[in-house]
């Protein structure tokens, strides 16, 4: 489909929208009389504040070691987040969302355009992005009591534990964030959605609205609640693509620029009993990287326990891993690329990882000394799945096509302390600590990595009527 094409479309939607389904719901005599019994607040104004120190010594974004290719062997910077937005609930089942973000970082030693992406051919900023439109929707829900609805506009769109499709909180800028129609049906025990979304790139300081988009993706994802006592089971298949229609992306043999077409179908599973949390990801890839075939594959798997004792402890140990390729000249690619998941909570906390060309086998204990008090540690092992293929901090810079450097990345750990002693706000205190194996000391650096940040986050809202 054309640009123009696809304008065109999304211009027909949102005039599909405001012309005939809002009208029409408002007249509709069952919404009229849930909008009488209503007495919830109708419209609110909500800030959400966020700031973060962070200080990362021999590591960055984007590269490891003492010598990084951009940006400063020690950094230290401050994250700053502010959005605001107005939420306006006609009736019980209509939501319309009004915000705005602004991203701003100080002191930080990577440039705007060490964030250049080729791809894409502009900057995408993990971190800033200014004066942003951010979530921008309308909600309805249970059209006429049928357990239809849809949400189209500027959104976020996340399920399961976050990994396949989540947000990326921990980015400043708010890593996906989409710009999509979904249709939704509700029933009894789950869900099924389907979506046609791109994602919005972060210019610094570009306005998004007609901008040129990331990825797009058409979606169904499905959620069946099977089982519920005493064996709590949910089933979650789901089947997309994920593409980008601009000829930017190149072949291991045949070079010619061509498109990103790649489709995954998988699932995801939780079990809960009695204190024990079983959970699953799987999920296939295929479709063309170029003129290459795509063949790649990543799962998780986690098994957790939780004490009922006082602290109530919660022991855990995962496993995730994501493809690698194999052979760097035989014209099919075998890495798996994340889908549209987040990684903040998973493979580290220092974010030298993806879900990409990975082994991560991971134990963690959570306590709760208080119930505004949350640590969690963890321990990480990381190897590269395939030893041909690059360590997805830095894929092009950090690969050993021979295989000669081994596949053993390093090893981290991570302290984190969540308070939320004072109403409204949060805090967080982290560090972190990765030391490297035979693959990270070959290919980039001996030096060992620390990470430590604090963060404080304010969440406020207030009743306009
Ligand atoms: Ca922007
Ligand atoms: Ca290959």
């Amino acid at each position: 489909m054309s640009k123009g094409k696809l304008r065109f479309s999304k211009i027909c939607l949102l005039a599909f929208v405001f012309n005939f389904i809002i009208p029409a719901v408002l007249t509709s005599r069952n919404f009229c009389v849930q909008a009488q019994e209503a007495s919830k607040p109708k419209l609110t104004f909500s800030t959400h504040v966020r700031a973060r120190y962070e200080f990362q010594n021999s590591f960055n974004q984007k590269f490891y070691g003492d010598n990084p290719g951009a940006g400063k062997a020690n950094d230290g910077f401050l994250l700053g987040r502010l959005r605001m937005g107005l939420d306006w609930y006609p009736t019980k089942n209509i939501h319309v969302a009004l915000w705005g973000q602004h991203a701003e970082v100080w002191d930080y030693a990577l440039s705007d355009n060490d964030f250049y992406n080729k791809t894409f051919e502009r900057i995408n900023h993990p971190q800033k992005d200014r004066l942003e439109l951010y979530e921008t929707y309308i909600d309805v829900k249970d059209i006429l009591d049928s357990g239809l609805g849809f949400k189209a506009g500027r959104q976020k769109i996340a399920y399961g534990d976050n990994r396949v499709f989540g947000p990326g909180e921990w980015g400043n800028s708010g890593r996906w964030i989409w710009d999509a129609a979904k249709l939704s049906w509700v029933f009894n025990r789950g869900f099924v959605d389907v979506f046609y979304g791109q994602t919005m790139l972060h210019e610094v300081n570009s306005f998004s609205l007609n901008h040129r988009h990331g990825y797009e993706s058409l979606a169904v994802y499905g959620h069946f609640e099977l089982l519920e006592k005493p064996l709590k089971l949910v089933f979650e298949p789901m089947a997309f693509t994920k593409k980008d229609d601009h000829p930017n992306y190149a072949g291991e043999v045949n070079k010619t620029a061509d498109n990103l077409d790649s489709w995954y179908v998988g699932a995801h599973l939780k079990a809960s009993m009695k204190g024990w949390d079983l959970e699953g990801t799987y999920l296939k890839e295929e479709g063309d990287f170029a003129k290459d075939d795509i063949d790649a594959y990543g799962y998780h798997a986690m098994l957790a326990y939780t004490f009922p004792t006082a602290w109530k402890p919660r022991l855990g140990i995962s496993y995730s891993y994501a493809s690698g390729d194999s052979n760097p000249k035989d014209g099919k690619n075998e890495t798996f690329h994340e889908a549209f998941g987040a990684k903040d909570k998973m493979y580290g906390r220092m974010n030298l990882f993806s879900w990409s060309n990975l082994e991560d086998l991971e134990a963690s204990l959570t306590v709760k000394p208080r119930n505004w008090l949350t640590i969690k540690g963890e321990v990480h092992q990381f190897s590269l799945a395939d030893r041909h293929d690059g360590w997805s901090l830095n894929k092009k810079l950090y690969r050993d096509p021979t295989g000669a450097s081994g596949s053993d990345v390093g090893k981290e750990i991570d302290i984190l302390a969540t308070l939320t002693y004072f109403k409204n706000h949060t805090l967080m205190a982290g560090f972190g600590h990765f030391w490297p194996d035979e693959f990270a000391e070959n290919v980039a650096s001996h030096k060992q990595a620390t990470w430590a940040f604090l963060q404080w986050e304010y969440k406020f809202k207030s009743v306009i009527f």
